[in-house]
């Protein structure tokens, strides 16, 4: 999938509360990602707080118990990497289908910002690193922001 095309997102966040759910695999590339979204975050105004589990596929249980817990918004940061198995396939079918599931039943917007990549080389070039032409953590953090606030407007309205 191409970056191209990704829309400028600035958001007033002030007054959510977001939850950063975030895997552990992948050092460098989850570094970067967590940078972007803090800086995001940061930019928004909003209140986060950071949650890690081990590996993605433990990332749609997390993100559900901060979506009852009443966050505002959740993103979700995970790096999965291709390997010789099909359990990449699982992993991140596991990861995306949970995180969808968990975002339309409970109403609470999740910022999907996990990579899944053939290569390490593939991570690194989205992980807002210097040298890298994509910032998915940032992306991550102002959809799920801008979601939020979507909603919390609509809301408002009816
Ligand atoms: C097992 C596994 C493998 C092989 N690769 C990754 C990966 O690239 N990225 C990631 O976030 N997690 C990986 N995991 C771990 C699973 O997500 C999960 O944590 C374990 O299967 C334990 O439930």
């Amino acid at each position: 999938m191409s970056g191209a095309g990704a829309p400028k997102v600035t958001v007033d966040g002030r007054g959510l509360r977001v939850v950063v759910v975030a895997a552990s695999w992948h050092d460098q590339v989850m570094e970067g990602l967590l940078a972007g979204a803090r800086r995001a975050l940061g930019e928004s105004g909003a209140d986060w707080t950071e949650v890690r589990v081990p590996g993605s596929f433990e990332l749609p249980v997390a993100a559900a118990r901060a979506a009852a817990g009443g966050a505002d918004a959740v993103v979700a940061l995970g790096v999965v990497i291709r390997g010789g198995t099909p359990h990449f396939e699982y992993v991140c079918s596991a990861a995306t289908t949970g995180l969808t599931d968990v975002s339309v039943r409970t109403g609470v917007p999740v910022g999907f910002g996990v990579l899944t990549c053939d290569d390490e080389a593939q991570a690194l070039d989205r992980a807002g690193l210097e040298g890298s032409s994509e910032d998915k953590g940032a992306e991550a953090a102002e959809a799920a922001v801008a979601t939020a606030v979507t909603l919390r407007d609509l809301f408002r309205m009816t």
